[in-house]
Protein backbone atom coordinates (compact mmCIF):
# COMPACT_ATOMS: atom_id res chain seq x y z
CA UNK A 1 0.00 0.00 0.00
CA UNK A 2 1.28 3.28 -0.64
CA UNK A 3 0.18 6.02 1.67
CA UNK A 4 -0.29 8.61 -1.01
CA UNK A 5 -3.41 6.47 -2.44
CA UNK A 6 -4.16 5.29 1.50
CA UNK A 7 -6.52 6.81 3.94
CA UNK A 8 -5.04 7.43 6.90
CA UNK A 9 -6.25 10.73 8.73
CA UNK A 10 -3.68 11.02 10.96
CA UNK A 11 -4.52 14.17 13.79
CA UNK A 12 -1.79 16.47 14.74
CA UNK A 13 -3.23 17.51 18.20
CA UNK A 14 -4.35 15.13 21.05
CA UNK A 15 -8.09 14.99 21.07
CA UNK A 16 -9.27 16.63 24.23
CA UNK A 17 -11.98 13.81 24.17
CA UNK A 18 -9.43 11.13 25.23
CA UNK A 19 -8.52 9.92 28.86
CA UNK A 20 -6.12 6.75 27.87
CA UNK A 21 -2.80 6.64 25.81
CA UNK A 22 -4.72 3.75 23.79
CA UNK A 23 -7.70 5.94 22.96
CA UNK A 24 -5.55 8.89 22.23
CA UNK A 25 -3.02 7.08 19.79
CA UNK A 26 -5.99 5.22 18.01
CA UNK A 27 -7.49 8.70 17.43
CA UNK A 28 -4.46 10.65 16.67
CA UNK A 29 -3.24 7.35 14.10
CA UNK A 30 -6.75 7.50 12.03
CA UNK A 31 -7.64 4.08 13.07
CA UNK A 32 -11.22 4.75 14.52
CA UNK A 33 -13.93 7.44 14.75
CA UNK A 34 -16.36 7.90 17.45
CA UNK A 35 -20.08 8.03 15.82
CA UNK A 36 -22.14 8.02 19.11
CA UNK A 37 -21.13 7.51 22.91
CA UNK A 38 -19.65 4.18 22.42
CA UNK A 39 -19.85 3.66 18.93
CA UNK A 40 -17.02 3.58 16.29
CA UNK A 41 -16.53 3.50 12.44
CA UNK A 42 -13.19 1.70 12.15
CA UNK A 43 -11.29 3.20 9.50
CA UNK A 44 -9.00 1.51 7.24
CA UNK A 45 -6.06 0.89 9.56
CA UNK A 46 -8.35 0.07 12.84
CA UNK A 47 -9.99 -2.48 10.87
CA UNK A 48 -6.93 -3.85 9.49
CA UNK A 49 -5.66 -4.39 12.99
CA UNK A 50 -9.06 -5.72 13.88
CA UNK A 51 -9.41 -8.45 10.94
CA UNK A 52 -5.67 -9.53 12.41
CA UNK A 53 -7.02 -9.92 16.13
CA UNK A 54 -10.12 -11.47 14.41
CA UNK A 55 -8.09 -13.87 12.30
CA UNK A 56 -5.71 -14.95 15.57
CA UNK A 57 -9.22 -15.91 17.47
CA UNK A 58 -10.22 -18.00 14.79
CA UNK A 59 -7.05 -19.58 14.13
CA UNK A 60 -6.64 -20.35 17.56
CA UNK A 61 -10.39 -21.42 18.07
CA UNK A 62 -10.18 -23.70 15.32
CA UNK A 63 -6.93 -25.41 16.88
CA UNK A 64 -8.58 -25.88 20.11
CA UNK A 65 -11.73 -28.37 17.68
CA UNK A 66 -13.84 -25.33 17.99
CA UNK A 67 -16.39 -24.39 15.27
CA UNK A 68 -17.11 -21.58 14.17
CA UNK A 69 -20.49 -20.13 12.56
CA UNK A 70 -22.25 -16.48 12.74
CA UNK A 71 -25.51 -15.99 14.22
CA UNK A 72 -27.17 -12.49 13.90
CA UNK A 73 -27.26 -9.18 15.77
CA UNK A 74 -30.63 -8.80 16.32
CA UNK A 75 -32.44 -11.52 18.28
CA UNK A 76 -36.36 -11.81 19.32
CA UNK A 77 -37.04 -11.23 22.73
CA UNK A 78 -38.63 -14.48 22.95
CA UNK A 79 -35.90 -16.75 22.96
CA UNK A 80 -34.94 -14.40 26.37
CA UNK A 81 -38.27 -14.80 27.52
CA UNK A 82 -37.38 -18.62 27.90
CA UNK A 83 -34.40 -18.19 29.97
CA UNK A 84 -35.93 -15.46 32.16
CA UNK A 85 -33.08 -12.73 30.88
CA UNK A 86 -35.48 -10.57 28.79
CA UNK A 87 -36.39 -9.09 32.14
CA UNK A 88 -33.19 -9.41 34.21
CA UNK A 89 -30.74 -7.82 31.90
CA UNK A 90 -32.36 -4.86 32.57
CA UNK A 91 -31.42 -1.12 30.74
CA UNK A 92 -27.78 -2.64 29.46
CA UNK A 93 -29.71 -4.76 26.93
CA UNK A 94 -31.03 -2.67 23.49
CA UNK A 95 -34.52 -3.68 22.83
CA UNK A 96 -36.34 -2.50 19.44
CA UNK A 97 -39.52 -3.29 17.87
CA UNK A 98 -40.20 -3.99 14.36
CA UNK A 99 -42.79 -2.83 11.83
CA UNK A 100 -44.90 -5.75 13.46
CA UNK A 101 -44.55 -4.29 17.12
CA UNK A 102 -42.53 -7.82 17.85
CA UNK A 103 -39.63 -7.42 20.39
CA UNK A 104 -36.77 -7.70 19.22
CA UNK A 105 -33.36 -7.09 20.52
CA UNK A 106 -29.56 -6.25 19.83
CA UNK A 107 -28.17 -9.27 21.22
CA UNK A 108 -25.41 -8.50 24.12
CA UNK A 109 -24.37 -12.40 23.95
CA UNK A 110 -25.89 -15.49 22.33
CA UNK A 111 -26.50 -18.41 25.19
CA UNK A 112 -30.11 -18.19 24.25
CA UNK A 113 -29.81 -18.32 20.49
CA UNK A 114 -26.91 -20.82 20.53
CA UNK A 115 -29.16 -22.79 23.24
CA UNK A 116 -32.15 -23.11 20.56
CA UNK A 117 -30.43 -23.81 17.38
CA UNK A 118 -28.68 -26.84 19.33
CA UNK A 119 -32.04 -27.98 20.46
CA UNK A 120 -33.53 -27.92 17.26
CA UNK A 121 -30.80 -29.73 15.93
CA UNK A 122 -29.06 -31.87 18.42
CA UNK A 123 -30.24 -34.54 21.14
CA UNK A 124 -27.72 -37.47 21.15
CA UNK A 125 -24.79 -37.77 23.69
CA UNK A 126 -22.98 -39.38 19.99
CA UNK A 127 -23.29 -35.77 18.87
CA UNK A 128 -21.35 -34.78 21.52
CA UNK A 129 -19.30 -32.64 22.62
CA UNK A 130 -19.78 -29.90 20.23
CA UNK A 131 -18.12 -26.28 20.73
CA UNK A 132 -19.76 -23.58 18.29
CA UNK A 133 -18.38 -20.27 18.65
CA UNK A 134 -18.82 -16.87 16.52
CA UNK A 135 -16.90 -13.54 16.16
CA UNK A 136 -20.20 -10.74 15.92
CA UNK A 137 -20.94 -6.88 16.89
CA UNK A 138 -22.86 -7.05 20.45
CA UNK A 139 -24.70 -4.10 22.19
CA UNK A 140 -24.33 -2.98 25.63
CA UNK A 141 -26.17 -0.03 26.69
CA UNK A 142 -23.49 0.40 29.30
CA UNK A 143 -23.56 3.25 31.43
CA UNK A 144 -20.84 4.74 31.66
CA UNK A 145 -18.63 3.86 27.75
CA UNK A 146 -15.50 5.14 27.24
CA UNK A 147 -12.03 4.89 27.00
CA UNK A 148 -12.57 4.67 22.98
CA UNK A 149 -13.06 0.95 22.12
CA UNK A 150 -12.03 -0.51 25.38
CA UNK A 151 -15.84 0.20 26.81
CA UNK A 152 -18.19 0.59 24.37
CA UNK A 153 -21.82 0.08 23.56
CA UNK A 154 -21.31 -1.49 20.72
CA UNK A 155 -18.21 -4.04 20.42
CA UNK A 156 -17.49 -7.18 18.85
CA UNK A 157 -17.05 -9.90 20.75
CA UNK A 158 -16.02 -13.72 20.09
CA UNK A 159 -18.08 -15.78 21.92
CA UNK A 160 -17.73 -19.86 22.00
CA UNK A 161 -20.60 -22.16 23.73
CA UNK A 162 -19.64 -25.49 25.00
CA UNK A 163 -22.53 -28.65 25.02
CA UNK A 164 -21.35 -32.02 27.01
CA UNK A 165 -22.91 -34.57 28.41
CA UNK A 166 -21.66 -34.65 31.91
CA UNK A 167 -19.88 -32.25 34.01
CA UNK A 168 -16.55 -33.96 33.69
CA UNK A 169 -16.52 -33.61 29.85
CA UNK A 170 -17.83 -29.82 30.11
CA UNK A 171 -14.70 -28.65 32.84
CA UNK A 172 -12.36 -30.37 30.06
CA UNK A 173 -14.10 -27.82 27.20
CA UNK A 174 -13.93 -25.31 30.50
CA UNK A 175 -10.18 -26.31 30.68
CA UNK A 176 -9.29 -26.36 26.80
CA UNK A 177 -11.03 -22.62 25.96
CA UNK A 178 -8.38 -21.53 29.02
CA UNK A 179 -5.05 -23.21 26.87
CA UNK A 180 -6.53 -21.94 23.39
CA UNK A 181 -7.17 -18.17 25.33
CA UNK A 182 -3.46 -18.05 26.58
CA UNK A 183 -2.20 -18.87 23.10
CA UNK A 184 -4.50 -16.55 21.49
CA UNK A 185 -3.07 -13.83 23.73
CA UNK A 186 0.41 -14.77 23.54
CA UNK A 187 0.22 -14.50 19.69
CA UNK A 188 -0.70 -10.95 20.31
CA UNK A 189 2.05 -10.06 22.22
CA UNK A 190 0.40 -10.20 25.38
CA UNK A 191 0.42 -11.54 28.97
CA UNK A 192 -2.88 -11.97 29.80
CA UNK A 193 -3.38 -13.49 33.09
CA UNK A 194 -6.60 -16.06 33.94
CA UNK A 195 -7.91 -14.68 37.69
CA UNK A 196 -10.98 -16.25 39.11
CA UNK A 197 -13.65 -13.63 38.81
CA UNK A 198 -17.79 -14.21 39.66
CA UNK A 199 -20.29 -14.74 37.13
CA UNK A 200 -22.62 -11.70 36.92
CA UNK A 201 -25.61 -12.18 34.40
CA UNK A 202 -24.25 -15.18 32.98
CA UNK A 203 -24.50 -17.12 35.87
CA UNK A 204 -22.55 -19.94 37.08
CA UNK A 205 -19.63 -20.61 39.69
CA UNK A 206 -16.68 -21.91 37.84
CA UNK A 207 -15.47 -18.39 36.08
CA UNK A 208 -12.11 -17.00 35.24
CA UNK A 209 -11.44 -13.84 33.63
CA UNK A 210 -8.07 -13.16 31.75
CA UNK A 211 -6.56 -9.63 32.43
CA UNK A 212 -3.92 -7.78 31.43
CA UNK A 213 -1.79 -6.11 33.61
CA UNK A 214 -1.85 -2.01 33.10
CA UNK A 215 -2.54 0.86 35.21
CA UNK A 216 -5.30 2.05 33.23
CA UNK A 217 -7.38 -0.55 33.82
CA UNK A 218 -11.01 -0.90 35.66
CA UNK A 219 -10.30 -3.87 37.52
CA UNK A 220 -8.19 -3.95 40.45
CA UNK A 221 -6.17 -6.98 40.57
CA UNK A 222 -4.76 -8.96 43.77
CA UNK A 223 -1.70 -11.63 42.41
CA UNK A 224 1.68 -13.55 43.09
CA UNK A 225 3.36 -11.65 40.76
CA UNK A 226 5.31 -14.65 39.77
CA UNK A 227 2.27 -15.90 37.56
CA UNK A 228 3.52 -12.98 34.98
CA UNK A 229 6.81 -14.89 34.00
CA UNK A 230 4.18 -17.75 32.58
CA UNK A 231 4.87 -18.55 29.42
CA UNK A 232 2.58 -21.43 26.88
CA UNK A 233 5.47 -20.64 24.39
CA UNK A 234 5.35 -23.24 21.51
CA UNK A 235 4.30 -26.08 23.59
CA UNK A 236 2.41 -28.65 20.97
CA UNK A 237 -0.91 -29.20 23.85
CA UNK A 238 -2.93 -31.91 22.83
CA UNK A 239 -6.63 -30.52 23.46
CA UNK A 240 -7.87 -33.82 23.36
CA UNK A 241 -5.52 -34.70 26.31
CA UNK A 242 -7.82 -33.94 29.28
CA UNK A 243 -5.24 -34.44 31.86
CA UNK A 244 -2.96 -32.16 29.72
CA UNK A 245 -4.71 -29.79 29.30
CA UNK A 246 -5.77 -29.95 33.35
CA UNK A 247 -2.34 -29.65 34.02
CA UNK A 248 -1.33 -26.48 32.16
CA UNK A 249 -4.62 -25.06 33.53
CA UNK A 250 -3.30 -25.61 36.81
CA UNK A 251 0.16 -24.37 35.91
CA UNK A 252 -1.65 -21.06 35.42
CA UNK A 253 -4.08 -21.03 37.87
CA UNK A 254 -2.15 -22.45 41.26
CA UNK A 255 -0.61 -18.88 41.86
CA UNK A 256 -3.03 -16.38 43.46
CA UNK A 257 -4.54 -14.08 41.00
CA UNK A 258 -7.56 -12.43 41.60
CA UNK A 259 -9.48 -9.44 40.70
CA UNK A 260 -11.44 -7.09 43.85
CA UNK A 261 -14.82 -9.35 43.31
CA UNK A 262 -13.22 -12.63 44.84
CA UNK A 263 -10.07 -11.12 46.56
CA UNK A 264 -9.40 -13.26 49.74
CA UNK A 265 -7.31 -10.83 51.73
CA UNK A 266 -6.20 -13.94 54.01
CA UNK A 267 -5.11 -16.08 51.11
CA UNK A 268 -3.15 -13.10 49.89
CA UNK A 269 -1.51 -12.70 52.62
CA UNK A 270 -0.03 -16.75 52.47
CA UNK A 271 2.45 -15.42 49.50
CA UNK A 272 5.71 -14.49 50.45
CA UNK A 273 5.24 -10.68 50.25
CA UNK A 274 7.93 -9.61 48.24
CA UNK A 275 6.05 -11.63 45.37
CA UNK A 276 2.63 -9.62 46.46
CA UNK A 277 1.43 -7.21 43.92
CA UNK A 278 -1.83 -5.07 44.03
CA UNK A 279 -2.34 -3.46 40.73
CA UNK A 280 -4.92 -2.99 38.01
CA UNK A 281 -5.53 -4.57 35.18
CA UNK A 282 -7.49 -4.65 31.88
CA UNK A 283 -10.13 -7.80 31.20
CA UNK A 284 -9.68 -9.72 27.71
CA UNK A 285 -11.69 -12.51 27.93
CA UNK A 286 -13.78 -14.31 30.13
CA UNK A 287 -14.52 -18.14 30.58
CA UNK A 288 -17.90 -19.45 32.74
CA UNK A 289 -19.23 -23.23 33.19
CA UNK A 290 -22.48 -23.16 34.19
CA UNK A 291 -24.03 -26.57 33.82
CA UNK A 292 -27.58 -26.91 32.81
CA UNK A 293 -28.64 -23.29 34.00
CA UNK A 294 -29.81 -22.57 30.10
CA UNK A 295 -30.36 -26.10 28.78
CA UNK A 296 -33.11 -26.94 31.21
CA UNK A 297 -34.99 -23.54 31.23
CA UNK A 298 -34.95 -24.01 27.40
CA UNK A 299 -35.38 -27.79 27.23
CA UNK A 300 -32.11 -28.49 25.40
CA UNK A 301 -31.79 -32.49 26.41
CA UNK A 302 -29.75 -34.98 24.87
CA UNK A 303 -30.31 -38.78 25.21
CA UNK A 304 -27.44 -40.55 27.44
CA UNK A 305 -26.11 -43.97 26.60
CA UNK A 306 -28.44 -45.78 28.89
CA UNK A 307 -31.52 -44.05 26.91
CA UNK A 308 -32.44 -41.68 29.85
CA UNK A 309 -33.01 -37.88 28.80
CA UNK A 310 -30.70 -35.13 30.64
CA UNK A 311 -30.64 -31.32 30.16
CA UNK A 312 -26.85 -30.85 28.35
CA UNK A 313 -23.89 -29.52 30.21
CA UNK A 314 -22.69 -25.98 28.88
CA UNK A 315 -20.33 -23.20 29.23
CA UNK A 316 -19.61 -19.95 27.64
CA UNK A 317 -16.29 -18.35 26.53
CA UNK A 318 -15.91 -15.09 24.96
CA UNK A 319 -12.93 -12.65 24.28
CA UNK A 320 -12.95 -8.90 23.58
CA UNK A 321 -11.95 -8.59 19.85
CA UNK A 322 -12.61 -5.00 19.57
CA UNK A 323 -11.56 -4.16 23.25
CA UNK A 324 -8.38 -6.10 22.28
CA UNK A 325 -6.90 -2.87 20.40
CA UNK A 326 -6.84 -0.73 22.62
CA UNK A 327 -5.33 -3.29 25.51
CA UNK A 328 -2.73 -3.98 23.19
CA UNK A 329 -1.68 0.18 22.87
CA UNK A 330 -2.02 0.16 26.28
CA UNK A 331 0.38 -2.51 26.70
CA UNK A 332 3.02 -1.67 23.99
CA UNK A 333 3.34 2.08 23.35
CA UNK A 334 5.79 4.92 23.81
CA UNK A 335 5.91 8.63 24.16
CA UNK A 336 6.05 8.70 19.85
CA UNK A 337 2.92 5.97 19.46
CA UNK A 338 1.88 2.84 18.93
CA UNK A 339 4.56 -0.40 19.38
CA UNK A 340 2.25 -3.37 17.40
CA UNK A 341 3.53 -6.73 18.41
CA UNK A 342 4.53 -8.61 14.74
CA UNK A 343 1.18 -10.63 15.51
CA UNK A 344 -1.15 -8.43 14.70
CA UNK A 345 0.55 -5.26 13.32
CA UNK A 346 -1.75 -3.54 10.33
CA UNK A 347 1.12 -3.63 8.45
CA UNK A 348 4.60 -6.08 8.74
CA UNK A 349 6.82 -3.13 7.81
CA UNK A 350 7.21 0.52 6.68
CA UNK A 351 9.43 1.90 3.68
CA UNK A 352 10.51 5.57 4.14
CA UNK A 353 11.73 7.10 0.94
CA UNK A 354 13.81 9.98 2.19
CA UNK A 355 14.08 11.59 -1.31
CA UNK A 356 10.70 10.95 -3.05
CA UNK A 357 11.52 11.78 -6.76
CA UNK A 358 15.05 11.16 -6.66
CA UNK A 359 14.90 8.14 -8.99
CA UNK A 360 17.45 5.80 -7.39
CA UNK A 361 15.53 6.08 -4.20
CA UNK A 362 12.02 5.89 -5.94
CA UNK A 363 13.32 2.81 -7.44
CA UNK A 364 15.08 1.30 -4.80
CA UNK A 365 11.52 1.69 -2.93
CA UNK A 366 9.66 0.40 -5.84
CA UNK A 367 11.61 -2.87 -5.49
CA UNK A 368 11.35 -2.99 -1.95
CA UNK A 369 7.77 -3.17 -2.30
CA UNK A 370 7.82 -5.19 -5.02
CA UNK A 371 9.91 -8.17 -3.28
CA UNK A 372 7.65 -7.80 0.38
CA UNK A 373 4.55 -8.49 -1.73
CA UNK A 374 6.29 -11.50 -3.45
CA UNK A 375 6.79 -12.79 -0.06
CA UNK A 376 3.08 -12.09 0.99
CA UNK A 377 4.13 -8.98 3.19
CA UNK A 378 2.72 -5.81 2.35
CA UNK A 379 4.34 -2.97 3.72
CA UNK A 380 3.20 0.36 3.63
CA UNK A 381 5.22 2.69 1.91
CA UNK A 382 5.26 6.18 2.92
CA UNK A 383 6.13 7.46 -0.59
CA UNK A 384 4.65 11.27 -0.15
CA UNK A 385 6.24 14.25 -1.46
CA UNK A 386 7.22 15.40 2.73
CA UNK A 387 9.87 15.86 4.93
CA UNK A 388 12.05 13.05 6.87
CA UNK A 389 10.95 14.17 10.01
CA UNK A 390 7.32 13.85 9.05
CA UNK A 391 7.11 10.63 7.43
CA UNK A 392 9.59 9.48 10.85
CA UNK A 393 6.73 10.66 13.07
CA UNK A 394 4.12 9.08 11.26
CA UNK A 395 5.66 5.86 11.15
CA UNK A 396 6.36 6.11 14.73
CA UNK A 397 2.47 6.93 15.89
CA UNK A 398 0.78 3.76 13.76
CA UNK A 399 3.44 1.89 15.32
CA UNK A 400 5.03 -0.30 12.47
CA UNK A 401 7.45 -2.74 13.96
CA UNK A 402 9.62 -2.06 11.54
CA UNK A 403 10.83 0.24 9.21
CA UNK A 404 13.05 0.42 5.67
CA UNK A 405 14.63 3.94 5.35
CA UNK A 406 16.07 4.55 1.87
CA UNK A 407 17.68 7.54 0.89
CA UNK A 408 20.43 8.44 -1.87
CA UNK A 409 23.14 9.18 0.34
CA UNK A 410 22.81 5.00 1.28
CA UNK A 411 21.98 3.81 -1.79
CA UNK A 412 24.88 5.18 -3.20
CA UNK A 413 26.76 2.45 -0.77
CA UNK A 414 24.33 -0.05 -1.68
CA UNK A 415 22.34 0.20 1.87
CA UNK A 416 19.49 0.70 3.45
CA UNK A 417 18.73 0.95 6.92
CA UNK A 418 16.21 -1.81 8.85
CA UNK A 419 15.37 -0.12 12.32
CA UNK A 420 13.03 -1.55 14.87
CA UNK A 421 10.33 0.43 16.30
CA UNK A 422 10.71 -1.44 19.86
CA UNK A 423 14.20 -0.67 20.45
CA UNK A 424 15.37 2.04 18.08
CA UNK A 425 18.26 0.37 16.70
CA UNK A 426 18.99 0.82 13.29
CA UNK A 427 21.44 -1.49 10.94
CA UNK A 428 22.36 -0.82 7.39
CA UNK A 429 22.29 -3.64 5.01
CA UNK A 430 21.36 -4.35 1.54
CA UNK A 431 17.88 -3.68 0.49
CA UNK A 432 17.38 -7.92 -0.01
CA UNK A 433 19.15 -8.59 3.01
CA UNK A 434 16.62 -6.36 5.16
CA UNK A 435 13.83 -8.31 2.77
CA UNK A 436 14.85 -11.66 3.94
CA UNK A 437 15.16 -10.32 7.80
CA UNK A 438 11.12 -8.80 7.49
CA UNK A 439 10.86 -12.93 6.07
CA UNK A 440 12.36 -13.94 8.92
CA UNK A 441 11.38 -12.19 11.19
CA UNK A 442 7.68 -12.82 10.42
CA UNK A 443 7.90 -16.39 9.69
CA UNK A 444 8.16 -16.91 13.25
CA UNK A 445 4.50 -15.41 13.58
CA UNK A 446 2.58 -17.18 11.02
N1 LIG B 1 -21.52 -14.78 27.23
C1 LIG B 1 -20.30 -14.56 27.95
C2 LIG B 1 -19.16 -15.30 27.41
S1 LIG B 1 -19.29 -15.59 25.73
C3 LIG B 1 -20.00 -13.07 28.01
O1 LIG B 1 -20.73 -12.27 27.45
N2 LIG B 1 -18.95 -12.72 28.71
S2 LIG B 1 -18.49 -11.24 29.03
O2 LIG B 1 -19.59 -10.45 29.43
O3 LIG B 1 -17.43 -11.37 29.97
O4 LIG B 1 -17.92 -10.60 27.71
C4 LIG B 1 -16.79 -11.18 27.09
C5 LIG B 1 -15.70 -10.18 26.85
O5 LIG B 1 -16.19 -9.12 26.03
C6 LIG B 1 -15.20 -9.49 28.11
O6 LIG B 1 -14.21 -10.25 28.75
C7 LIG B 1 -14.62 -8.18 27.55
O7 LIG B 1 -13.29 -8.40 27.11
C8 LIG B 1 -15.50 -7.93 26.35
N3 LIG B 1 -16.47 -6.85 26.65
C9 LIG B 1 -17.52 -6.90 27.49
N4 LIG B 1 -18.17 -5.73 27.52
C10 LIG B 1 -17.52 -4.90 26.67
C11 LIG B 1 -17.70 -3.53 26.25
N5 LIG B 1 -18.70 -2.79 26.71
N6 LIG B 1 -16.82 -3.01 25.35
C12 LIG B 1 -15.81 -3.75 24.87
N7 LIG B 1 -15.59 -5.04 25.22
C13 LIG B 1 -16.43 -5.61 26.11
Amino acid sequence: MRLSRYFLPVLKEDPKEAQIVSHRYMLRAGMIKQQAAGIYSWLPLGYRVLKRIEQIVHEEQIRAGHIPLLMPTLQPADLWRESGRYDDYGQEMLRIKDRHERDMLYGPTNEEMITDIFRSHVSSYKDLPLTLYHIQWKFRDEMRPRFGVMRGREFFMKDGYNFDIDRDSALHAYNRHMVSYLRTYERMGLTAIPMRAASGPIGGDNTHEFLVLANTGESEVFYDDRVTALKLGDRAVDYDNRAEVAGVCDEFTTLYARTDETHDAALFDQIPAEHQKVGRGIEVGQIFYFGTKYSEAMGATVVTPDGSKVPVEMGSHGIGVSRLLGAIIEASHDEKGIIWPEGVTPFPVGIVNLKQGDAAADEACAALEKALLAKGLEPLYDDRDERAGAKFATMDLIGLPWRITVGPRGLQKGVVELTSRRSGESEELSPEAAVERIVEIYAAHR
